[in-house]
């Protein structure tokens, strides 16, 4: 049997049972201490993002979590759609299977995301077009509860999530910048962003309240323009008097596009010298189109370029670091159709392979985060 799910060529995967006793035994066999704990002993966080229904059913994801990570973010369960699937109507169940399975491992979570343009639910952008009025209501009701119930748990929050237009020469362009046009903005104009980080300053005054983007990692000319509108946008806030503490760069790196670790350092310094925490909350890599043969060079190539990254990221400042996912195998990059790749590989830019078995990519995390950039 080979070891990564092209062997299996994906579909033809060995029954349940058989899989799950070979990836049990895979993820007890896991030595040595975790990268949550490795990240601590050195001054830093590292955790994942996690799906309830997972850690619920499948108890090698489950291990491999409780092993490597030293903080958690739902990866749907906090989102708008999940929360309020119908006006008034609180759905909090999803979310706490993985609040519950947290403290009971004295993990911390951390949420995402309050304001979005996606995960609404169907309800949410005809209501918001009734007017700033009540668009404004549905912004402080759904403040209201769910920062109330998650109050004792989460302590960090997204409060918006990709407010920045895609500058021209991004994957998808946004037709003007530099805000993304969203429901929100149409319905409140620019300041719904200001608006959202007041309602949850004034709801829990001492949460961390973090601006989370994409698309200002890279060194290419979108990447370029998406950073200074990320600056421009915070030093906005900032001249508003808006409760911004933290920026959070998703980092969903491809590596067909170029990266330049001294660009990606001054970026952070730029937004640590304005006085925000800088956390990276969503990592993961996208191979180029046409990939090295065998694992051994392709996981080696995307381990290095991981150890880049998070050296150039530490160097700025960077004391967070969450990836989108652990494990290979249920990374959006191989589940969702349009990010998966169309060769018949799957993409491998999580520390962990389709086997919940540590790869370079884990190895580069740990040495970088243990201080060996
Ligand atoms: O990985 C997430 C996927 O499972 C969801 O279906 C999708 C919509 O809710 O969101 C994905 O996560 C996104 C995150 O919330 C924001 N940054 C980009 C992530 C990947 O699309």
């Amino acid at each position: 049997m080979t070891a990564g799910p092209d062997g299996y060529t994906g579909r033809r995967v060995l029954g349940g049972a058989a899989l799950a006793a070979i990836l049990s035994r895979a993820a007890a066999a896991q030595p040595g201490t975790g990268l949550g704990a490795i990240a601590r002993q050195h001054g830093f966080s590292y955790g994942c993002a996690v799906l309830g229904n997972l850690l619920q059913s499948n108890p090698t994801y489950a291990q491999a979590v409780a092993i490597e990570a030293g903080l958690l973010v739902p990866e749907y369960e906090a989102k708008f759609a999940a929360l309020q699937p119908q006006e008034g109507r609180f759905d909090f169940a999803p979310l706490d299977v993985i609040l519950n399975w947290a403290q009971a491992r004295s993990i911390p979570v951390r949420g995402h995301a309050l304001i979005w343009h996606e995960a609404l639910p169907a309800w949410v952008p005809p209501a918001l077009a009734e007017g700033p009025a009540r668009a404004r209501g549905i912004m402080q009701a759904h403040f209201d509860t769910v920062l109330a119930r998650t109050r004792p748990r989460i302590r960090d929050w997204d409060v918006v999530n990709e407010a920045v237009a895609n500058p021209p020469g991004s994957d998808n362009p946004s037709p003007s910048g530099p805000l993304r046009p969203t429901p929100w903005l149409a319905a409140l104009g620019p300041d719904y962003i200001g608006m959202a980080f007041r309602l949850a300053r004034e709801r829990d005054p001492t949460l961390r309240l973090v601006l989370n983007d994409y698309g200002v990692e890279e060194d290419t000319p979108a990447a370029e323009i998406k950073r200074g509108w990320l600056l421009a946008l915070c030093r906005h806030l900032q001249d508003q008097n808006v409760p911004l503490d933290a920026v959070g760069i998703q980092a969903h790196l491809q590596m067909r596009n170029a990266f330049s670790a001294p660009k990606f350092t001054a970026f952070v310094r730029n937004l640590r010298a304005m006085g925000l925490a800088v956390l990276i909350t969503e990592l993961d890599v996208r191979e180029p189109d046409r990939v090295a043969n065998g694992y051994p060079a392709r996981d080696a190539a995307v381990a290095a370029w991981v150890g880049n990254f998070l050296g150039a990221a530490i160097e700025g400042g960077v004391r967070t670091v969450l990836t989108w996912g652990l494990i290979d195998r249920y990374s959006w990059l191989v589940t969702t159709p349009g990010v998966a790749r169309r060769d018949g590989l799957f993409h491998r830019g999580l520390p962990l392979d389709w086997n919940a078995q540590r790869k370079p990519m884990w190895r580069a995390m740990a040495r970088v985060m243990g201080g060996q950039v």
